[in-house]
């Protein structure tokens, strides 16, 4: 298509804090740049600088959201029939474009939802790395050469592209989780109707830009932009319509369901990445400065808002008090700011005013239940500050780190994830009990254990109800090619990430080809195998 770019990448990234003119923020439908039918819009902020806008973007309505659809259902059939190593070359393209602006990428990242610098650029390469090892995908794809029961008759099997994907994701890894999602729904001959996160528009259009620079046919990819009870209720409302051959959402349990119900009714497969609490246990043997570095990191880095957070930490009695003397040294030693500016910053603000908002709500639970309140003080304001935080705190939306100790199983909290720089610490008698503690919420994302006994971390590994799990590392940190994803109330089984991925957005095709030129019938034709009298009388010969 080659868009002529109206605004360089590197100009997306710059800051915009004294009114100078908005960037205009298009959704791309069948590769033009369009409006939302109504010209209503929505503003992307700054979360680190509130007064900075990144720009306005269409509020879509359900007509934008069926053209986006209608256009992905066109594209559909020239795009599964174009080979799947040219399909590979486009997805490595744009692992190239990606790799070429990744510095640009990043700024508007960080720019966008808050992240540190260093953290948009793991997310960007995750992204990247998806492009490279799907790129190779395209060679391989492979279906099987079977053999029949039945002479003159051949057996193999082919991958088949499901259709139409409707992808939601969240903003806090704005350029790794659609990736994750559409790069496999490519491989594999699926068109797709994106609906940008609303607090990630963007650098979800700098993303969709670069995959159709990256040569990708004008309507494989249709972008559309506004709320998600707006835009993403009218995709998951077309499942319903038979418009739609697939889902893949990233997001809260609650919506999770309701969209496995819309497409359970409609026999459409759904991959469902949701919510965790995920627990981390400290045993007596660990290395205990390498098991307050890991708490400390899956609980507060990214401000706890990634799925894979750290949220119960579950210390055995023995070694409670030293480690946790030794990890409220380190929580009150988190320097906080905005990482654009600031150097060496383990977190920035919340994602957006409206994640800052939840979170405080979150934190409430806490309190309402009961558990020991023992560091953090809400929204950081100035004269409400920590030691090390930077900058001028009303400019963004900054939390305080907050540790909660005494929360036990009966407690809403040690059930609800707080997504924010929260965590619940709970005590553990032993083996056993942490491990039961563990188990005892209902969500199974993430998982980590820290000890140097060897039948101790067997124990948990095969104990733990989890999709993944740390052994001696943090609860976050997933690799680009391990399938990632949860049980319980995390998901439905779907995973995303690496190989195994490739299930959720293709079927299975079985073909017979009956050479034989006669109809045999399989079961009722195959030859019937005589077997010998037996010679030997086996009894005897013991
Ligand atoms: C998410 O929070 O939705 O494992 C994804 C991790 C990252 C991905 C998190 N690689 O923490």
């Amino acid at each position: 298509m080659a868009h002529v770019l109206e605004t360089g990448l590197e100009q997306l990234a710059a800051e915009n804090p004294d009114g100078l003119p908005k960037i205009r923020g298009y959704n791309i439908i069948n590769g033009q740049l369009t409006l939302a039918g109504e010209g209503e819009t929505f503003i992307s902020r700054n979360p680190a600088l509130l007064v900075d806008e990144l720009g306005e973007f269409p509020l879509s309505t359900r007509d934008d959201v069926h053209e986006a659809i209608a256009a992905a259902r066109e594209a559909l059939a020239g795009w599964s029939a174009t080979p799947a190593p040219t399909r590979g070359q486009i997805i490595g393209n744009m692992g190239r474009l990606l790799m070429e602006h990744k510095d640009a990428i990043v700024a508007l990242e960080t720019r966008e939802i808050g992240k540190t610098l260093k953290e948009s650029a793991g997310s960007v390469q995750e992204a990247i790395d998806t492009c490279l090892f799907f790129q190779s995908e395209g060679r391989r794809l492979y279906g099987q050469t079977v053999n029949s029961e039945l002479p003159d008759k051949e057996l193999s099997t082919y991958r088949r592209p499901l259709g139409v994907c409707g992808i939601i994701n969240a903003c806090n890894f704005p350029a790794a989780v659609p990736f994750w999602k559409m790069i496999p729904a490519l491989i594999c001959g699926n068109t797709c109707v994106w609906k940008s996160p609303q607090d990630a528009p963007l650098l979800s259009f700098a993303l969709a830009r670069i995959m159709h620079e990256a040569g990708l046919p004008d309507g494989v990819v249709n972008l559309v932009h506004g709320k998600g009870s707006g835009a993403g209720q009218y995709l998951i409302d077309a499942v319903d319509e038979g418009l739609i051959n697939k889902i893949s959402f990233t997001g809260s349990t609650a919506v999770g369901k309701m969209i496995g119900e819309v497409c359970g009714r409609n026999l459409v497969s759904c991959s469902l990445e949701l919510g965790g609490k995920n627990p981390m246990v400290v045993m007596p043997s660990s290395d205990m400065e390498n098991a307050v570095e890991g708490a400390y990191w899956g609980a507060f880095g990214t401000a706890g808002q990634r799925c894979t957070s750290l949220g119960n930490l579950i210390i055995h009695e023995d070694i409670y008090d030293e480690f946790l003397v030794k990890f409220m040294d380190k929580v009150k030693s988190t320097r906080i700011g905005d990482s654009a500016r600031t150097e060496n910053v383990l977190y920035g603000p919340m994602l957006s005013q409206k994640y800052a908002g939840d979170f405080l709500e979150a934190i409430k639970i806490c309190e309402t239940d009961g558990a020991t309140h023992l560091y953090g003080k809400g929204r950081i304001e100035n004269g409400n500050a920590p030691d090390h935080f930077v900058g001028n705190a009303e400019d963004g939306v900054y939390m305080w780190p907050h540790v909660f100790t005494d929360v036990t199983e009966d407690m809403n909290c040690f059930h609800e994830e707080l997504f924010g720089p929260a965590v619940t610490i709970v005590k553990a008698k032993d083996f056993d009990h942490a491990l039961h503690l563990a188990n005892a919420s209902p969500y199974g994302l993430s998982s980590a254990i820290y000890t140097n006994d060897r039948l101790e971390a067997y124990r948990y590994k095969i104990g733990i109800k989890a999709g993944m799990t740390g052994i001696n590392n943090s609860t976050s940190g997933a690799e680009a090619h391990l399938p990632f994803g949860g049980v319980k109330g995390s998901g439905n089984g779907s995973r995303e990430s690496g190989i195994w991925v490739i299930e959720s957005y293709s079927y299975w095709h079985a073909v017979n080809d009956e050479l034989s030129g006669k109809l045999q019938l399989a079961q009722m034709d195959v030859d019937e195998i005589e077997m010998a009298e037996a010679e030997v009388d086996y009894s005897t010969l013991a």
